[in-house]
């Protein structure tokens, strides 16, 4: 392990007295191009002296090109047959396998994830990009007999026209593919914003899109902040749909924005998802699945298992078991694979990790049980670090049972029953995904039939979502939409329906109809 480290340090050390860093450029009408507005830099929060590059922080005169480019790009991509589309997308797919690695460590290096988990995130963004362009070949419409004789019924999808999609940090190539592909297929053209920490996975996968062969404009990339390029993307009379993984917060002001102008909207939000664990439940199964959801990705998943609700007869021994676990979790640098839990986004995220660490304790009484700490020592010290922290005796009332996180901090809250626990399950403003730890069948059919979540997993964690089932939650995680499935062809198509009467005369719906019975 020593040596690992070892060989890490020089590495990064390496990196860091290397050349000057690389400016990283917008993608425009096919080209790449500078910015108008500034550079900043953008450093690993493993090891902040790392600087990974200068990225643009755009403005809105680069958003206006890139709206303008897409605009021009529609008509021509709206009107290549969808199969061709979709083999474009099977290159990048290919692409996208062929430099796996690469963008893996690029992730773990600009977002903190550990690398097998960085590798997950591509590895979900080429699964998505594969199964997206295989409904280049289907992307069905139906059709459904007409109410009038010699009439012809149909329903066909077209594209939306113009998107926006405005990526967050947390998945930084699974997500944004998420989004892409699917408007790909569907025939949109679309300006991409990522989000400001994490510009460089989304870069290398629109670099994969420029060369498998996406024509000029179809796809743009405008990379900076929220409060301009975003604000201008969710504003801008030709963008017709945004689609947006990010806060609670910012989803609802895209959404008074799209409202007042009457675009479309599709939001994915947050969550604070609970694993319940029953009295039958297999322990050390149950524990594993725990303590992946609560600190996989440093806990900062939209489905993270923010909440375990544990029956009472098994509380303490799972309570024990989980906190040894935590406690022998290793943090440090993701890019060392002895890893298991890398560092939380950004100065920022620690500011907020820690005050509700320290809610926890003060405000809300519950039991520190393990972790806690911001570690700023030794290697530590210029990373964002948290431990994995746990808190016991939580109630569901809590302002940690209650409120998204977004870190390595979880809450055991005790219950007496399965209905109980359904209850407290059921008792956040979030709806996004569940599940439960049980041997018996009835009772994980019973919480599946009650949870009011877009997800459900039985002896399972909260997190693993796949890409050909719907991604998105209920309540306050959405706005009703799913991504992923085919489901996802509803946020980026809209459907037509077509009549043709071959009658050869006037044919009125509702007043010409020869009725069966009279
Ligand atoms: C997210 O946290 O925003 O199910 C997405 C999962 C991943 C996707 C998470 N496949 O945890």
């Amino acid at each position: 392990m020593a040596q690992a480290k070892k060989a890490l340090a020089k590495k990064t050390k390496k990196a860091r007295a290397g050349k000057r860093a690389q400016t990283y450029l917008n993608y425009i009408d096919g080209r790449w191009v500078p910015t108008s507005g500034e550079y900043a830099e953008n450093r690993n929060p493993a090891d902040t002296r790392d600087v990974i590059g200068r990225f643009p922080h755009s403005t809105e005169a680069d958003t206006d090109e890139a709206i303008a480019a897409a605009a021009r790009a529609f008509n021509g991509w709206r009107l290549t047959p969808a199969p061709r589309r979709a083999e474009i997308l099977f290159r990048v797919g290919e692409i996208l396998m062929r430099d796996k690695e690469k963008y893996t460590r690029d992730m773990t290096r600009e977002m903190g994830k550990v690398l097998k988990e960085a590798g997950g995130d591509v590895q979900e963004a080429i699964d998505c990009t594969y199964y997206t362009a295989g409904e280049g070949r289907r992307l069905h419409g139906f059709t459904t007999p007409a109410e009038m004789p010699d009439k012809f019924a149909m329903c066909v999808r077209q594209p939306v026209g113009l998107c926006g999609l405005i990526t967050p940090w947390n998945f930084p190539m699974a997500i944004p593919s998420w989004k892409l592909m699917p408007a790909l297929v569907c025939g949109n053209t679309v300006v991409i914003k990522p989000a400001e920490d994490t510009p460089l996975s989304t870069y290398n996968l629109v670099k994969a899109c420029e060369e498998a062969g996406i024509p000029p404009g179809v796809v743009n990339l405008v990379m900076g902040s929220g409060s301009t390029i975003g604000k201008r993307l969710t504003n801008h009379p030709s963008i017709r749909l945004i689609s947006l993984t990010g806060s609670t917060e910012t989803g609802r002001i895209v959404a008074s924005a799209c409202a007042e102008r009457n675009a479309i909207c599709s939001l994915e939000m947050g969550g604070k998802n609970a694993i319940m664990i029953m009295d039958d439940a297999d322990i050390d199964n149950a524990v594993e699945g725990a303590i992946w959801g609560a600190f996989g990705t440093s806990g900062q998943r939209c489905t993270a298992s923010s909440r375990l609700i544990v029956h009472k007869k098994v509380y303490k021994q799972f309570s024990k078991k989980l906190v040894e676990r935590a406690q022998a979790l290793r943090i440090g640098n993701g890019a060392d694979p002895k890893v298991d839990v890398g560092p939380v986004i950004n100065s920022d995220a620690v500011e907020k990790i820690m005050s509700y660490i320290d809610i926890g304790q003060n405000e809300d009484g519950a039991t520190l049980a393990c972790g806690g700490r911001h570690l700023t020592k030794g290697d530590y010290a210029h990373g964002y670090f948290i431990e994995p922290t746990v808190f016991t005796d939580v109630t569901p009332d809590m302002r940690i049972a209650q409120e998204e996180i977004f870190g390595p901090v979880t809450c055991v809250i005790p219950v007496n029953s399965l209905d109980e626990a359904i209850d407290v399950a059921n008792g956040v403003q979030y709806g996004l995904s569940a599940a439960i730890y049980t041997q018996d069948v009835n009772r994980a059919f019973h919480a599946m039939n009650d949870l009011y979540t877009g997800i459900f997993y039985v002896n399972a964690s909260t997190i693993g979502a796949e890409v050909h089932l719907p991604f998105g939650g209920t309540k306050g995680t959405g706005n009703g939409h799913r991504e992923a499935g085919t489901q996802v062809l509803d946020i980026f198509s809209e459907w037509k329906s077509v009549y043709v009467d071959y009658s050869g005369k006037l044919q009125r719906a509702q007043i010409d109809n020869k009725k069966a019975i009279d």
